[in-house]
């Protein structure tokens, strides 16, 4: 299928098919020294990527001028997932390099098959980083991406007797052939040691950080290519490595060679994985480091091109750079940009936070308590002395300010920096940034009136609301080949370059002929996730079934665990009652629960196991079905959002900061059955609630439940002992553990735990929901119409949308 637009740079990148052949085929030659014919897939994909990223690193070279605004996104996760693909379309390339394979005697999509996720991120927030890098390249600005270099990747999951087991993710085993390195931009990080104060004559001091740990940071850059293939970005990512005096030739020389080596293994640790177990100690200062090392050695490298392009020009810096710090593990940024100017360029102290403050600015993700980071201030002093005086003395004039407005003690105990001993990260954000957002409506008035009310009532001017979005172009276009052609031949192809074009497509919801196309093409991806199930998971679907999905990481506010409920809840009663007959349907679960969650990976051993009774009684006759997908990842993800008809997005309401498997899903035409939390809410008022079904509590409704103290999870469950009751029951009766025993912690979980994410309280209003929606699904026309509706508004969704909103407000870039 042909899908770019003109005025690509494809022809200056290939002049035709022949160009391309002779160009791979020389490149297998220099490279491997084999002729393509003798090299294996693998070499053969890798091949193609490395032909495609030298070309990108050539239009990069020459992409921006130097007055361009740069905004350096800092992100401990980019969820590249593949890439070849997507830069062809990217590119417009793809026809005329499939051509080219094809004539070679191979395929692309052969190829396209070899390439292995990049185990750079795990969950939502890193998704968003990589739909914005994408996105700030297409709308042209110089958008770059700051982040880590992760030998292994979070872990591969597995299932074994319903339970996860994580699994070493090696991912760079074969290369990465997208990245290449650059030594000569290496820099200089340094942890522990001690602060030294010198003096010259004339009374002028300065300060030295001596002695500890010193760590070389090296660079690996990855292009990234804008649709359309005019702007070329890139993505930085650090690699720990020991700075080579440090290596005890002593030791070596006398046969010690674990002491000799030591130093090095303690340093890579750093580069090592994605979310070093944060259970002990030792993986929280794992943690830390690698927070420290990607914000010095990111602000390091910023600071070189900044002398080099506007030499010591400093009042002009937050003209022409900004810094955004995705969530607070990027909080160091402020202090760390401040130690820079001061210690190394010599500027003073006030000028030095001028400089950070209007530079930075902060993205919140969540409201959950347990992701505002906080670090004991011994650890932090201990590892970071220098950084640390510059925080204190922010914090001190902070609190000096404070004091002179006389605001009033919570206040203070609310914003400083430095309490209870320990160092507040979002505070630490929040004082340092000229620019505070959350992620969808809802949750930025829940950060404005209740996570964050006391900055708010402070500064109001900081807070806006930047509703996500995702890049439509690899979710909808590249994800799903014969819906994205229908569009295509529909509407035309402006709708990839302009995401609300899609809007065009609301005529259609009224051509019948249409919509059974829309149905033939969804029929054809939900037999391509079948056979994907099949081949993973050795379980058959049925694709006349309906396809319910919950995709996304395990969380209890995520409920799973109501999802689950209401598949027992059915199952029951038709075993209780012959004429009960649920709409047949498959649930597709897949995501990955934290190492150290042990909650969320008892919800997956919980799915499994129920999926083991159900699957294999055969007095239900199929009608409902389970799969759990194992390892969760784009590449996979791009199979399960196109075959999706319900999207389940039921978090507890207030609780999920926007979400954004719910757009992804509602983009490839499934509706929503949701709870009215996160950007649910902006769906919602979008589509119109003929095309979405919402139940359970509202968010201030779960707030007033949770302050009343009148909520007794026990009498939801006395209260009808033959549904719910009953549910509750089987969790230790016996009746779930044959695969691997009963789930005495769920239980604890929802009954001493008093029912912490409102599971029973949603429930039958969840359960009436679901048959409600999937009876509409009965009338095919009719829902056909209302998925198609979904796509047709959708495009307010594109992250294209949200950057160019950064860019605005935030950056203050036009377009
Ligand atoms: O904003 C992107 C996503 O971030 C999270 O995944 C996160 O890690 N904090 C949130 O949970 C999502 O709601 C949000 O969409």
């Amino acid at each position: 299928m042909v899908i770019f637009r003109s005025g690509m740079a494809r022809d200056k990148i290939f002049k035709d098919t022949q160009d391309f052949k002779e160009q791979y085929r020389a490149l297998c030659v220099s490279v491997l020294g084999r002729e393509f014919d003798k090299c294996t897939d693998k070499e053969r994909y890798s091949m193609l990527a490395r032909l495609i990223a030298a070309k990108s690193r050539a239009i990069e070279a020459e992409c921006h001028p130097k007055e361009a605004k740069k905004v350096y996104y800092f992100s401990l996760e980019f969820l590249l997932g593949p890439l070849l693909d997507n830069y062809l379309l990217n590119y417009g390339l793809r026809d005329l390099v499939a051509d080219g394979i094809d004539e070679m005697g191979s395929s692309l999509d052969t190829l396209i098959k070899q390439e292995v996720d990049p185990g750079l991120g795990n969950g939502g927030l890193g998704r968003l980083a990589a739909c914005f890098l994408d996105s700030m390249a297409h709308e042209g600005m110089a958008g770059f991406g700051n982040g880590m270099r992760y030998r292994y990747g979070l872990f591969r999951q597995e299932i074994e007797d319903g339970r996860q087991v994580e699994c070493t993710d090696n991912w760079l085993e074969g290369g990465f052939p997208w990245e290449s390195r650059k030594d000569g931009s290496s820099v200089t990080v340094r942890f522990g040691g001690e602060v030294v104060r010198h003096q010259d004559e004339t009374g002028r001091f300065w300060f030295t950080q001596e002695g500890g740990e010193c760590v070389r940071a090296v660079p690996y850059d990855v292009p990234i290519v804008g649709y359309g293939g005019k702007t070329v970005n890139k993505l930085r990512l650090w690699s720990a490595e020991p700075c080579e005096e440090d290596f005890d030739l002593d030791a070596f020389n006398a046969g010690d060679y674990a002491r000799a080596n030591k130093f090095r293994s303690d340093v890579e640790a750093i580069s090592t994985i994605l979310y070093p177990n944060d259970a002990g100690e030792h993986g929280r200062i794992l943690r830390l480091k690698q927070e420290y090392l990607f914000v010095s050695a990111g602000l390091q490298s910023i600071l070189r091109t900044y002398e080099h392009e506007h030499g010591h020009d400093w009042d002009h810096f937050a003209d022409h750079v900004c810094i955004h710090t995705n969530d607070t593990h990027p909080a160091m940024c402020g202090p760390e940009l401040m130690r820079l100017l001061v210690d190394v360029y010599g500027l003073d102290f006030d000028q030095a936070f001028k400089i950070a403050s209007a530079s930075i600015s902060y993205t919140n993700h969540t409201v959950m308590p347990e992701a505002l980071e906080k670090w004991p201030i011994e650890t932090f002093r201990h590892l970071l002395p220098r950084l640390y005086m510059f925080i204190e003395e922010v914090d001190r004039r902070y609190r000096e300010n404070l004091m002179r407005e006389e605001v009033n003690a919570d206040l203070l105990a609310s914003t400083a920096i430095l309490w209870d001993g320990q160092v507040r990260m979002a505070n630490l954000s929040i004082i340092f940034s000229h620019s505070v957002n959350g992620v969808s409506d809802l949750h930025t008035s829940i950060l404005e009136q209740t996570v964050l009310r006391d900055f708010y009532r402070l500064r109001p001017q900081i807070f806006n609301n930047k509703t996500n979005g995702v890049c439509h172009r690899r979710f909808l276009a590249q994800a799903n080949p014969p819906y994205a052609k229908l569009i295509t031949d529909a509407i035309g192809t402006r709708w990839l370059d302009d995401a609300t074009e899609l809007e065009r497509l609301i005529p259609f919801e009224k051509d019948a002929g249409f919509l059974d196309a829309m149905e033939a093409a969804k029929k054809a991806d939900k037999e391509r996730l079948a056979a994907y199930i099949e081949e993973t998971t050795q379980l058959q679907v049925d694709t006349n079934t309906i396809f319910d999905v919950q995709v996304k990481r395990f969380h209890a506010y995520k409920r799973q665990l109501l999802n689950v409920f209401k598949i027992l809840d059915l199952y029951n009663r038709m075993l209780d009652d012959p004429t009960f007959k649920p709409a047949p349907t498959t649930f597709i679960f897949s995501g990955k629960a934290a190492q150290s969650y042990v909650l969320a990976k008892e919800v997956i051993r919980l799915i499994n196991s129920v999926a083991d009774v159900i699957n294999n009684d055969a007095r239900i006759e199929g009608r409902l079905k389970i799969a759990f997908v194992p390892n969760f990842a784009v590449s996979n993800a791009q199979l399960i959002y196109p075959a999706t008809e319900i999207s389940e997005q039921i978090s507890v309401a207030g609780a999920e900061a926007s979400g954004t498997s719910n757009m992804k899903l509602m983009m490839n035409a499934a509706l929503t059955l949701g709870t009215y939390d996160g950007s649910n809410v902006e769906i919602s008022q979008l589509v119109g609630e003929k095309n979405i079904k919402i139940f359970g509590l509202r968010a201030q409704e779960v707030e007033d439940l949770y302050a009343s103290g009148s909520y007794f999870a026990w009498n939801q469950v006395n209260s009808d002992p033959g549904r719910l009751g009953r549910i509750v029951s089987m969790l230790t009766d016996g009746s779930l553990a044959g695969l691997s025993g009963n789930f005495e912690s769920i239980r604890d979980y929802l009954m001493a735990g008093n029912d912490h994410d409102l599971v029973l309280k949603d429930f039958y209003s969840y359960v009436d929901a679901w048959e409600e929606l999937t009876a509409f699904y009965a009338d095919r026309h009719a829902w056909n119409a209302a998925a198609l509706h979904n796509t047709a508004k959708a495009g307010f969704f594109s992250s294209d949308r949200t950057i160019r909103e950064y860019m605005h407000d935030i950056w203050k870039i036009e377009s």
